[in-house]
């Protein structure tokens, strides 16, 4: 269609369509733990995690390392952050935990165990439903649901955050992000409810479980758990597009969109409205980071 618009402003709704159209896959999760071998250790010998790579900046004095179970091009990863000197931090009371899928939960926590691995739930059906899962605790104190389910090709299959208002928040993720609502779950007799947002079927993808438990608004932070990075096609209309979206429903944009300097992938990130950080990062910059 023919336009005379000219540098008129994009109406709102075009603006908006684009997180709709983009193509958008969850890449890593990052987070700062105490100690990077000793939780490499933990995640491959417990979770059969991979090392995938790692990396020092000792300008900055941190050092990366990247797990999960597949190439990062095409698998969700944990992207491990060790700050020189730094060896405890604070997981705060928003943080839920990460999952991981496993065909057989009670083999899992057994072996587990049996590597000196910290069970907080056994297995078993949650409370209140039929799904079997089990909790452990990682060297820093970081909880890893397990989540009985058949093969699947994304065993990281949750990154699951509390918050204050659950409308909200799906509303956030639908309109900024792109993401759909994949499932959501009352559960009144333990007075919570889940909402699971993603991009693509739940049980071969993986997913935010956005938890709201009835009455509770507020919850700490800490400065443990970092941000979640999702690939995007173009981050100058991402960040347009997050940017109306905060203004109707809260959290704010942190980083404007563009090249990070000396690495040249372009990113923006941002708050969403109970400030938990999400980065929009460059596909095809990111696929270029990996042949380094
Ligand atoms: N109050 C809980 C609400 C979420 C919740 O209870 N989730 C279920 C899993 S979907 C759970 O952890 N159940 C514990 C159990 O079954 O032992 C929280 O904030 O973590």
């Amino acid at each position: 269609m023919a336009s005379s618009t000219g540098e008129e402003t994009v109406p709102s709704e075009n603006v908006l369509e684009w997180a709709q159209k983009d193509k958008h896959q969850f890449l890593h999760v990052v987070y700062r733990v105490g100690d990077l071998d000793r939780t490499i250790k933990f995640y491959t010998e417990c979770f059969g995690m991979k090392l995938l790579r790692k990396r020092d900046i000792p300008e900055e004095k941190y050092s990366n390392a990247f797990l999960g179970f597949g190439p990062e091009d095409s698998h969700f990863v944990v992207e491990l952050t060790y700050n020189y000197g730094v060896d405890k931090y604070d997981i705060g009371t928003g943080f839920g935990h990460f999952a991981i899928a496993s065909e057989d939960v009670y083999k899992l926590v057994e072996d587990i165990r049996a590597k000196g691995g910290k069970i907080t739930r056994e297995p078993g059906p949650v409370k209140g439903g039929t799904a079997v899962l089990a909790f452990v605790q990682d060297p820093d104190g970081y909880t890893f649901e397990l989540i009985q389910r058949g093969p699947t090709p994304e065993p990281l299959c949750q990154i699951m955050l509390r918050v204050g208002d659950l409308e909200r928040s799906i509303k956030f993720y639908e309109k900024a992000c792109g993401m759909k609502l994949l499932r959501s779950i009352d559960n009144p007799d333990y007075k919570y409810t889940i909402a699971m947002m993603g991009y693509a079927e739940e049980y071969e993808s993986t997913v935010i479980e956005l938890t709201y438990n009835y009455g509770v608004t507020e919850y700490t932070k800490g400065n443990a758990y970092a941000q979640v990075a999702i690939s995007t096609e173009d981050v100058y209309r991402s960040a347009a597009v997050v940017d109306l979206v905060t203004k109707e429903l809260g959290g704010k944009i942190t980083r404007q969109p563009g090249p990070i300097p000396g690495i040249n992938t372009k990113i923006t990130s941002f708050l969403d409205p109970d400030g938990w950080k999400v980065v929009l990062v460059d596909h095809s910059d990111f696929l270029k980071e990996l042949e380094v």
